[in-house]
């Protein structure tokens, strides 16, 4: 039996290295595509250092895969034309090499900030339709739109995920966290479950463990053969001390992003 060969895009990111050894498994090969530099850890993995705008890296990156997990790109608020380039051409440039080499299975990652202008106080549905908070918001909505598209002109499989705040705990975020964070370990769940879902077409799901204060349903997630193990409540009493959101911030599901300034590079 051939090996299953995974193309995980931005695998050097946050999330991407977070993900990295939770996704090994024996008969799958991962192809660790990023602009910065990563060495191989063993046979297991083939790394590529390119960037996902460059359509010919694309191609030859895309070459005998299985399934691309696509979380490459700018993770956080930038100038528009950064945001445009990376973000949605290269999301495009991904899409595009992909349906050339023949790739039936895409997970896109996208984010809670694609809808941040939607209102915190309910279990919000995961295809609710988006009101970005920012530019990166916006590319993400974008991303989530040629997803859609990919799938609907050419029948891959196309799953996009709005992810939460993926890290390795959520202290860095502050109370937000609570009801945001998608634990590491879930976060491979949920992947392991993009990859193996028969037949998914297109799906559009959070990306969040299953927290007391959760914001996000997890029934669309659920139905795709995800199941939460993990939950931020366990971190409430180190949080506790700590200042939360206010104002607009406390009021949306962008939090900070509402009201950072927009296209200005935003390290929250
Ligand atoms: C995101 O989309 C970012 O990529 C991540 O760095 C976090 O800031 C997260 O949103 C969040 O909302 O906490």
């Amino acid at each position: 039996m051939t090996d299953q060969r995974v193309l995980i895009t931005g695998s050097a990111g946050v999330v991407g290295t977070l993900m990295r050894p939770r996704l090994k498994r024996d008969g799958r090969v991962l192809r660790l595509l990023d602009v910065a530099p990563q060495t191989a850890s063993d046979a297991s993995e083939e790394i590529v250092t390119a960037s996902v705008t460059d359509a010919a890296a694309m191609a030859s990156a895309c070459e005998g895969v299985d399934a691309v997990i696509h979380l490459g790109g700018h993770s956080r608020e930038n100038s528009w034309e950064a945001t445009l380039d990376v973000n949605i051409n290269g999301t495009h440039t991904v899409l595009e090499a992909a349906r050339l080499a023949g790739v039936q299975r895409v997970i896109l990652a996208s984010s809670n900030h694609a809808v941040g202008f939607r209102r915190v106080d309910s279990d919000l549905p995961a295809d609710s339709s988006p009101r970005p908070d920012t530019y990166y918001g916006v590319s993400k909505a974008a991303i989530e739109a040629l997803g859609s598209l990919y799938h609907s002109r050419f029948g891959m499989d196309v799953i996009v995920i709005r992810i939460g705040s993926c890290f390795e705990t959520p202290l860095p975020l502050g109370p937000r966290g609570l009801t945001t964070w998608l634990s590491p370990d879930d976060g491979a769940r949920l992947f392991e479950a993009c990859l193996s879902a028969p037949s998914p077409g297109y799906r559009l799901i959070w990306g969040v463990s299953d927290n007391t204060r959760r914001i996000y349903s997890l029934e669309e997630a659920e139905a795709l053969g995800y199941k939460s193990h993990d939950n931020a409540e366990v971190y409430a009493e180190q949080l506790a001390s700590k200042p939360g959101p206010t104002g607009i911030a406390a009021e949306y599901v962008g939090g900070p992003f509402c009201t950072a300034p927009l296209g200005v590079f935003n390290p929250l």
